[in-house]
């Protein structure tokens, strides 16, 4: 009898929305998952669900020095990251630029900026030895403005830049990098823009028919499980429900 060495995956942002789906989905298909969030309770929850093929590893990713630790402190089996999702990430804030708190930007970019690329500078060499793979959830609102998208929408354009800019510069090392860019999905990323208007979460995705958190997982897993000879660069998708309006016109 034969046994193979289950493949890792990190998935940042795994308490909740298209990491926790993503971890189920992983762990279901035979990987181990290294599940990272700020909610123990959460973690917890799904190490419970999902067994030991799951390590939780809960901390602020905004936290340089308590990402770190988590890092140092992962169990020698969790140590081997073939594959990197850079998905914790949150918009705050629906307001033009104008009306805009700045503490929101400040937090977007710490997020989903910041810390996206200090997790992938620290992992860099372990994912180069593995000939490994990184997944960026990225945004429609990387490629689309809208109003009240601001600081939100750059924060997107960086992740989806920075993927490209990694695929040239990991040329030759075998790592593939793919940014996802997926238009409306219901999880709790209104929820959280909206600093908690469950009301508004609603109105938004009431009749949409969105995407689901589980239909972002399984193009992540889809993208992880094509063949080492095959770069998925960057994948757009969207509900069937949304699509495209035009330019918008000020007359004084
Ligand atoms: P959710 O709000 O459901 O999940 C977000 C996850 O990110 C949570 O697990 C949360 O964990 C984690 N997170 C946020 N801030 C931090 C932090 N400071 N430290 C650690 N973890 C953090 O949203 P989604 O699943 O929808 O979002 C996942 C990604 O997808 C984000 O990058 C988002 O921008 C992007 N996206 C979402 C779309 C959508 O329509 N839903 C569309 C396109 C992209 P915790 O709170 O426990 O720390
Ligand atoms: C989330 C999608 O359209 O709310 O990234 O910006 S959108």
């Amino acid at each position: 009898m034969t046994t193979s060495t289950p493949r890792t995956a990190l998935i940042t942002g795994a308490t909740a929305g298209f990491g926790r789906a993503a971890a189920r989905k992983f762990v279901d298909a035979g990987w181990q998952v290294v599940a990272t969030g700020r909610r123990a309770d959460r973690l917890d929850a799904l190490r419970a669900e999902l067994g030991d093929a799951l390590h939780p590893a809960c901390f602020d990713i905004r936290d340089e020095a308590a990402m770190r630790a988590a890092l140092d402190a992962l169990p020698e089996r969790f140590r081997s990251i073939d594959l990197l999702v850079n998905n914790a990430g949150l918009a705050q804030g629906t307001k033009p630029a104008q009306d805009a708190l700045l503490s929101d930007w400040k937090t977007m970019i710490d997020t989903n900026v910041t810390a996206l690329v200090t997790l992938t500078h620290a992992l860099l060499p372990t994912l180069i030895a593995r000939k490994g793979a990184i997944v960026n959830i990225s945004s429609t609102a990387a490629t689309y403005p809208y109003t009240g998208g601001n600081a939100y929408g750059g924060t997107k354009a960086f992740v989806s830049q920075f993927s490209l800019g990694l695929r040239a510069d990991l040329h030759g090392t075998g790592v593939r990098v793919t940014a996802i860019e997926p238009g409306m999905a219901e999880t709790e990323f209104t929820v959280v823009r909206t600093h908690g208007d469950q009301a508004a979460s609603d109105k938004l995705y009431g009749g949409a028919n969105p995407m689901t958190a589980e239909d972002i997982a399984d193009t992540i897993f889809w993208v992880a499980s094509q063949p080492p000879h095959l770069n998925v660069n960057r994948i757009e998708l969207m509900p069937t429900s949304q699509s495209f309006a035009g330019f918008q016109v000020f007359r004084g």
